[in-house]
């Protein structure tokens, strides 16, 4: 077992294995491929794996890159995951298009860099709503400010953070000439996991290079008209290094929320405790009236951006479980239509025996 503690193994989950794992091996998920995964065994060696069709089709037992599954070999000799073990925390975000879906970022994680260079691509909305994502799976986040080397002062972002989230540590770095990075390793340590999220072309597969010692990353020139990155990174990958253990992701556009309406609490601490004493219990927070939240923007207790910033998210939020119930009431409508369908064909098959 010794190198699935490299890989982060618990004690919980070596629990979780005695207790019901026989004829299994441990091993961890360090990439996704079309229908097929990478993993990192108990000897430190990459296999590919296929999936059981059971942990495929059915979402809250599919697995990601992060979590810890259960393995068999088939006669061939060839890998198949049959389990997943239970996920300590997660980022998880709605999945793009219309579909209602949750998106596993990664899992198991214990810290989130969310990875950001100024002055263009940092943005104290976008970073909320990461916070929130991040506090929503049970992951602790650290902002990450990188290319300081750029940055006339780079201490200006420190403040402006701690503005918005004063609990939340900053760490200002510039991976090319190795500053920063030993903060970066304070919150990782063998066997702790941390992944690096954000805008294509902040620097986050140049940092997971720097921390492993290693170019196995491709990184990539950002565009010098508007310092955009070209999504160079294409798929998510855990990496092991001797300082932790990383799991470097693509650029993200955009970060819809997943999470339950009062997920938000966390992000806007300040705003929360108002929202108990409007006069109405399902006031908008708009213009109602006797809104405590809107009279504590006029006695400046709340700042109006921020009071519009946790809207947006509460809105998001709120229509997202509104979507959610309809979607679950159509799966529940389907399986009922399946069961009444094989329930019929058994019956048919009984009435001519073949
Ligand atoms: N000057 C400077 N350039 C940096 C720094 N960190 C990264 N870069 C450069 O920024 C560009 C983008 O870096 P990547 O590491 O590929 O960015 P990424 O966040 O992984 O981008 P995607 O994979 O597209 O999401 C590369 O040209 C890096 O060399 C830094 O601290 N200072
Ligand atoms: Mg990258
Ligand atoms: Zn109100």
């Amino acid at each position: 077992m010794s190198y699935l503690r490299t890989l982060g193994w618990t004690d919980e989950l070596q629990k979780e294995f005695d207790a019901e794992a026989t004829g299994i091996i441990a091993a961890r998920v360090s990439a996704e491929h079309r229908g097929e995964f990478s993993i990192i065994n108990d000897q430190g060696q990459t296999q590919r794996a296929a999936v059981s069709p059971t942990l495929r089709t059915d979402s809250a037992l599919r697995p990601a890159v992060g979590d810890w599954v259960g393995l068999e070999q088939d006669p061939d000799g060839k890998w198949l995951i049959v389990r997943r073990f239970t996920r300590r925390t997660e980022l998880v975000r709605k999945a793009a298009g219309e579909a209602v879906r949750v998106q596993v970022v990664a899992a198991n994680i214990d810290v989130v860099f969310i990875t950001t260079s100024p002055p263009g691509d940092f943005n104290l909305r976008r970073i909320e709503r990461y916070l929130t994502a991040v506090s929503e799976g049970g992951a602790k986040a650290v902002v990450v400010v990188t290319k300081i080397d750029l940055c006339d002062d780079p201490n200006s972002y420190v403040a402006k953070v701690a503005s918005i989230a004063p609990n939340v540590d900053v760490a200002l770095v510039c991976a090319p000439q190795n500053i920063g990075l030993d903060v970066l390793r304070s919150h990782l340590g063998p066997g702790r996991t941390g992944t690096f999220v954000g805008s294509s072309g902040v620097g986050k597969s140049t940092l997971s290079n720097a921390l492993l010692g290693e170019e196995t990353q491709l990184t990539g020139p950002v565009r010098e008209s508007d310092s955009r990155g070209r999504h160079v990174t294409s798929h998510r990958e855990l990496i092991v290094t001797d300082s932790g253990i990383i799991i470097d992701t693509p650029g993200m556009r955009e970060l819809a929320l997943w999470g339950k309406p009062d997920a938000t609490a966390a992000t806007y601490p300040e705003i929360e405790p108002y929202t108990k004493q409007c006069r109405f219990q399902n006031c908008s927070h708009r213009q109602e009236p006797g809104c405590a939240v809107v009279a504590a923007v006029d006695s400046g207790d709340i700042e109006a951006d921020r009071l519009a910033a946790y809207l947006k998210q509460a809105t998001e939020l709120a229509e997202l479980a509104t979507k959610r119930e309809a979607q679950s009431r159509a799966d529940f409508r389907q399986g009922q239509r399946r069961a009444s369908q094989s329930d019929k064909q058994s019956k048919r098959s009984k009435r001519n025996p073949r």
